[in-house]
């Protein structure tokens, strides 16, 4: 039977129509169906060892589209809809995004499994089943308010298993349920993504906003990924999430190992485990204890679990390391207390250094020192990032185990973030230099003999304007703001957060503003865009929010700038938005103070789509600017050393430089303004304005005025079309680099070892 047949069957068998006749959602569910019914006919992935990458989060993004480029028949799909008087990108609106994730690090893992599946290498993620997931912004008077994201439909991609565990805490326990999701490689096998839940779960228990009872575990677990932590409840649930997590987990490796007939004393023959920031660190210790339910001892169980596991880092910011009070572990985890000690005990007659210590003194359990000492390799995720935690994060432990240490560069799928995002520029890539580079990304750099070629370089440009005004028309549609498709995008997406320094965007804005009322005009009109969720008990995050909205809504209203600036700030930022905004993007922010972005993946997915970047010396910025070269990227601002130099000193006061430079004093301060004021919350704005000159934990003030004169000068450069041009496409040619089928390759060359 034909795509076609295969598609009208369906219809008609759940709905008793034609595909013309069905209305988006009908012709979606039957998609979902039939790409279920073809994933069920390709064949899984299987080997002799096996990569489980356990993760809190894999943010994987609405899965229609990408399935169906996986499969292959994602054109034919287009073709056959279209005849039907259908749109594929209306279809894929009726999808619901799922939300197990939050940022980089769940997006990266989202990637990690495709690309896992397009190598063709046996791999599984464990996580969790969270049904309401992260959650779902909505602005209300320029504030950001929670509600919760109810994802999970009747028909999805969760395929309920048999599957099921016990798993027990200090005083209760609770029968798991186990979901798959199909992972299908590009033109590959299969393998699986596998989200544990519990089947005693009470969605009514959530009432208004995202609060709920957070004791009633049975009921709860699978609620929220992050469920707020500022109160000892909120922490005690993260403790029971992340163990429920790692022991089905490690009872699901366990299982299967013995289904296939391994040895369990070589485990690390056949398995593979690698932990995902320091969230699921307790596989360590589970797994030592579920060896010795195996009749295996103490030493031996230590032995094999070391040469099994391995341990990603993800941050060098101190709040992001877990240390979890022994207490909280005592109570949601006693049967693991022992063991941690144990190997504390161990870690302890071994090294005096306190700082290597897994308890300290304080009785906290560290985490990451944990993976450290009983992993068998530790990774950061970019260059610069492994360097950092080798030569001043880690160095105690760098000196220890140099062996351990190795750095993976972080990478995003292409399948996701250029053939499904943009398929135009995809085909006319294709069009230009063959199809090679879907499977080799490294073909990519076959463009750069285009460089001078006029017609080339129109086309991207103009493949650009295209995406540029279906943003503009998604904006209008959704949010209701108009923007200028002719202006300049720049764009600033990811989570909210201080060190991401969204702030010193807005403090340009506010310089652009006021430049323009004394009539300094642009050339090109300018739009400024942002998408970011802040944590929902992260004040100042909340403040820098608030200030976007309301600097938005004055800049927006005001006919004197309007037609040369806008603001937009988007509203619940997610895989999906920014799928529309990555391939309209001229100029890509990455402007996190320098050492404290560990390497960032949109920088990756703008510079794929043709955006310039404008960035610090930080995460994969610095692999970018080495591998575009610095007349194809804007780079600003203090370097790590220095940046870390000033944390050790603690000689860094914003004060000073809002004391002596009369524009930095200004654009603060505007902050505070009649005109800001009028419109914003006053608490809001205060706390931020001083945040940002007694406090500025982040150093924004250090780099702003060095950040005005980059992008005056980028903006500039615009004006010269040509140029821009070629840098654009001189940015798609070298991103091959950062395909996550690379990423991926080097795991498994230097740490996984499948075959
Ligand atoms: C930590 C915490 C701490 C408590 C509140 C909730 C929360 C959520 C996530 C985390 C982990 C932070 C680590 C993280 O997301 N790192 C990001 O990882 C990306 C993939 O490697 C990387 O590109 C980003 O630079 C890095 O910030």
């Amino acid at each position: 039977m034909s795509l076609q047949e295969q598609l009208s069957a369906l219809t008609k068998e759940k709905y008793g129509k034609d595909i013309a006749a069905c209305s988006n959602a009908e012709v979606y569910y039957s998609l979902l169906n039939l790409t279920k019914d073809m994933t069920a006919k390709t064949p899984a992935i299987k080997g002799d060892k096996k990569i489980y990458y356990i993760s809190a989060e894999f943010l994987i993004g609405k899965l229609l589209s990408n399935n169906l480029i996986n499969l292959g028949i994602y054109d034919e799909v287009k073709e056959i809809l279209a005849a039907n008087g259908k749109k594929l990108s209306e279809i894929e609106e009726v999808e619901p995004e799922p939300s197990l994730g939050n940022g980089g690090l769940g997006r990266l893992a989202a990637c990690f499994i495709d690309s896992i599946a397009t190598l063709g290498l046996p791999g599984e993620g464990i996580g969790l089943n969270y049904h309401f997931g992260l959650f779902k912004q909505v602005f209300e008077k320029n504030l950001q308010k929670e509600t919760k994201n109810d994802w999970i439909e009747e028909q999805s991609w969760l395929n309920k298993t048999d599957v099921s565990f016990d798993v027990e805490f200090g005083d209760c326990k609770v029968k798991s349920v186990l979901y798959d999701i199909d992972v299908i490689g590009y033109e590959n096998g299969v393998n699986k993504l596998r989200l544990f839940d519990v089947e005693t779960l009470d969605e009514s228990l959530v009432k208004d906003g995202i609060s709920f009872d957070k004791t009633d575990i049975a009921k709860n677990l699978t609620l929220f990924l992050y469920p707020d932590d500022s109160d000892e409840a909120g922490n005690l649930l993260r403790i029971y999430q992340q163990y429920f997590m790692v022991s089905n987990g490690a009872q699901l490796i366990l299982k299967e190992a013995k289904a296939n007939g391994y040895d369990l004393h070589k485990l690390y023959e056949h398995v593979v485990i690698q932990i995902n920031d320091t969230h699921p660190s307790m596989v360590i210790p589970e797994l030592i204890r579920l060896l010795k339910e195996e009749g295996i001892d103490t030493d031996e169980a230590i032995e094999i679990v070391s040469k099994t596991c391995a341990y990603t880092n993800h941050t060098i910011l101190a709040e992001a390391l877990e240390k979890w009070p022994l207490s909280y572990l005592e109570k949601v985890v006693p049967q693991l207390v022992p063991i941690i000690k144990e190997l504390d005990k161990r870690v302890a007659a071994k090294y005096k250094e306190e700082k290597v210590q897994i308890i300290d003194k304080d009785d906290r359990v560290h985490m990451a020192h944990m993976d450290i000492h009983y992993g068998f390799s530790v990774n950061g995720v970019a260059y610069l990032h492994t360097e950092i935690l080798k030569n001043s994060e880690l160095n105690h432990f760098y000196k220890i185990y140099p062996e351990k240490f190795n750095n993976k560069t972080n990478g995003i799928t292409f399948r996701r973030w250029l053939l499904s995002c943009n398929p135009e520029l995809a085909a006319y890539i294709t069009e230009l230099i063959g199809d090679g580079y879907k499977k080799d990304a490294d073909k990519l750099e076959d463009l750069l003999k285009y460089i001078d070629d006029q017609k080339v370089l129109d086309k991207i440009k103009d493949i650009k304007k295209e995406k540029k005004v279906e943003l503009a028309a998604y904006l209008k549609e959704t949010q209701n703001v108009e923007i200028d498709p002719n202006a300049i995008f720049d764009i600033q997406v990811k989570r909210l957060h201080e060190y991401k320094r969204q702030q010193m965007n807005a403090l340009y804005i506010i310089y652009k503003y006021l430049d323009i009322k004394k009539g300094n005009k642009p050339t090109t009109p300018l739009t400024f865009i942002f998408g970011a969720k802040a944590a929902p008990a992260y004040v100042i995050a909340k403040d820098i929010i608030h200030l976007i909205l309301t600097l938005s809504e004055i800049i927006n209203n005001d006919p004197e700038v309007s037609p040369y600036m806008k603001v937009v700030m988007v509203e619940n930022y997610n895989v999906s938005k920014a799928e529309k905004l990555i391939p309209a993007c001229d100029v890509s922010e990455q402007i996190s103070l320098a050492s404290k972005e560990a390497s960032g993946t949109g920088n990756m997915k703008f510079m794929l789509n043709g955006a310039v970047t404008l960035g610090t010396e930080d995460g994969a910025n610095v692999e970018i600017a080495e591998l575009v070269g610095e007349d194809n990227i804007y780079i600003f601002g203090e370097k790590s050393d220095a940046v870390i130099e000033h944390y050790e000193k603690a000689d860094y006061v914003s004060k000073d430089i809002y004391d002596e430079d009369e524009l930095v004093k200004e654009i603060v301060d505007f902050i505070i303004s009649d005109e800001v004021m009028a419109k914003g919350s006053k608490e809001n704005l205060e706390r931020l304005h001083k945040e940002l000159i007694v406090k500025d934990w982040f150093m924004t003030l250090l780099d702003i005025k060095d950040y005005i004169a980059k992008k005056d000068q980028m903006f500039k450069d615009y004006e010269d079309q040509n140029k821009w041009k070629k840098m654009m496409l001189t940015n798609i040619a070298k991103a091959g680099f950062f395909s996550s089928d690379r990423t991926i390759a080097e795991y498994n060359r230097d740490i996984w070892k499948l075959k």
